[in-house]
């Protein structure tokens, strides 16, 4: 950021648009103070860390609201600069007034994820966090909300820094080998630089293996019920979705269009699509319908093949069972409560939507499906591309220093591959990363974040 950007003070409305309760208008920089001070006439000074209430008087002296001011002196704010945020009640009329003013008396319109940059610049926060602070306001779950809040403590970066503090010893002891080798000072062993390749290596490569539950997690994943006409297709979405969405009835061929809707999952967004029987109609609607559930089928990140224990599974079902290997999918075999599992091969989940029974193993087995093999903790898992093309950059370049080792290549070679591992590590947490991608990360923030 340029020297010069940073002397700016900037001021944005931080509370969502529209009308609410309160609003809150952030200032932030060396101004910030200044500004605040004659745009409320304070009579005395602001106390760090203290909420104050004030009056706000336009420029005749009219009261036109009342305020609670708070004022976070440098460094301890969330940008890291003088930080002053008023709070008023929620009138959009009244908070951009305030802003006008704040510019009237110096400060500048602050750009989307303004503040969160400068945290960023200022050292406050690294580039996980600060994607983490965006990740937090967009959770939808709790559960995303957890991993997000961790990741702004700073859970990524803490699992990364013994690897980089590794990486730059490893450098330190090669560099000095190269400096004196001349002078014949012991090169370390190549078993010794290949252990600790390896220590770095394999704590790198458990975190790539976090980024599929990671993007899960963050993004979601659309899941698509299946299978033919009647079986209860619509009954387990209802059930799933905890509510009486899609219209059931015995009637086959009831649902036509896909019908969607959002739940969680254990924490997980799940985006649950309820489709039309597959099976030949001559109905010109229910082709459509049936059309659909074939793309429904080709997005989703997972399907429920549900099968109707009643009326026992056909070759057809035997042969959409068999072209779904490969993708993540379940076999359910529904209306539990009419007939026993057959003794086949199929593992089927039983469940029945009318009852409620095997629900809960349902969800459980969703879950496991999603999460792979992987036991994951929240701590640290990487939850955008960004974030695992960087690792996956320190990874491959630590394989190549392994095979460099082996090949006794020279140390100056291998120190190459070794710097670019560091490299990979400085791009996730920000600190090589060039400025149009940074941009490009923070434009991606509300105004007044
Ligand atoms: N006994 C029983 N009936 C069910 C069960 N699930 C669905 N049904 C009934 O089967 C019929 C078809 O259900 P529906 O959900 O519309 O099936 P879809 O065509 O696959 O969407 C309805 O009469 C449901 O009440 C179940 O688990 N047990
Ligand atoms: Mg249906």
């Amino acid at each position: 950021m340029p020297e010069t950007a940073t002397q700016d003070t900037i001021v944005a409305i931080s509370t969502p648009p529209g009308r609410g309760g309160i609003g809150i208008v952030r200032l932030s920089g060396r101004q910030a103070l200044g500004i605040t001070t004659k745009l409320l006439a304070l009579e005395t000074p602001l106390e760090p860390k203290r909420a104050r209430f004030e009056h706000l008087n336009d420029e005749a002296g009219q009261r036109i609201d009342d305020t609670v001011v708070t004022f976070f002196a440098a460094p301890h704010s969330y940008t890291g600069e003088d930080v002053i945020e008023i709070a008023a009640h929620g009138s959009p009329v009244v908070l951009e007034w305030i802003v006008r003013r704040a510019c009237t008396l110096g400060a500048r319109p602050a750009h989307a994820g303004e503040f969160t940059e400068r945290a960023f610049f200022r050292g406050r926060i690294d580039l996980t966090q600060a994607e983490a602070v965006r990740d937090l306001i967009d959770a939808q779950t709790i559960e995303q909300a957890r991993v997000a809040a961790e990741q702004v403590g700073g859970s990524l970066a803490k699992r990364i820094r013994p690897c980089k503090e590794d990486l730059v010893a490893l450098i330190a002891l090669l560099e000095a080998g190269i400096d004196f080798a001349e002078d014949d000072i012991d090169v370390a062993p190549s078993a010794l630089i290949e252990a600790r390749l390896h220590s770095v290596l394999s704590p790198l490569e458990s975190l790539l293996a976090t980024f599929a539950y990671g993007r899960i997690l963050r993004e979601g994943v659309r899941i698509a019920i299946i299978g033919r006409p009647n079986a209860g297709k619509s009954s387990l979405f209802n059930a799933l979705a905890e509510r009486e969405r899609a219209i059931v009835t015995p009637i086959a061929g009831t649902t036509r269009d896909i019908v969607t809707e959002r739940v969680s999952i254990g924490g997980i967004p799940v985006e649950l699509m309820d489709t039309a029987g597959l099976r030949e109609s001559e109905d010109f609607v229910e082709q459509l319908g049936i059309a659909r559930s074939r793309e429904a089928l080709a997005e989703a990140d997972l399907v429920l093949f549900i099968v109707d224990l009643e009326r026992g599974i056909s070759e057809e079902e035997q042969a959409t069972i068999a072209s779904l290997e490969g993708r993540p999918h379940l076999v359910i075999g529904n209306k539990i409560d009419l007939a026993p599992l057959p003794t086949s091969s199929l593992a089927l989940i039983p469940t029945s939507a009318n009852t409620g029974e095997g629900l809960d193993h349902l969800r459980d087995a969703l879950l496991g499906q999603l999460r792979g093999s992987q036991n994951m903790s929240a701590d640290g898992l990487l939850t955008n591309l960004r974030q695992r093309d960087a690792v996956t950059r320190a990874v491959e370049a630590l394989h190549r220093a392994i095979e460099a080792v082996h090949a006794s290549t020279p140390h100056e070679m291998l120190l190459l591959d070794i710097y670019d591992a560091l490299r990979g590590l400085d791009d996730l947490t920000g600190s090589t990363t060039a400025d149009e991608i940074l941009g490009l990360i923070f434009s991606k923030f509300c105004i007044g974040k």
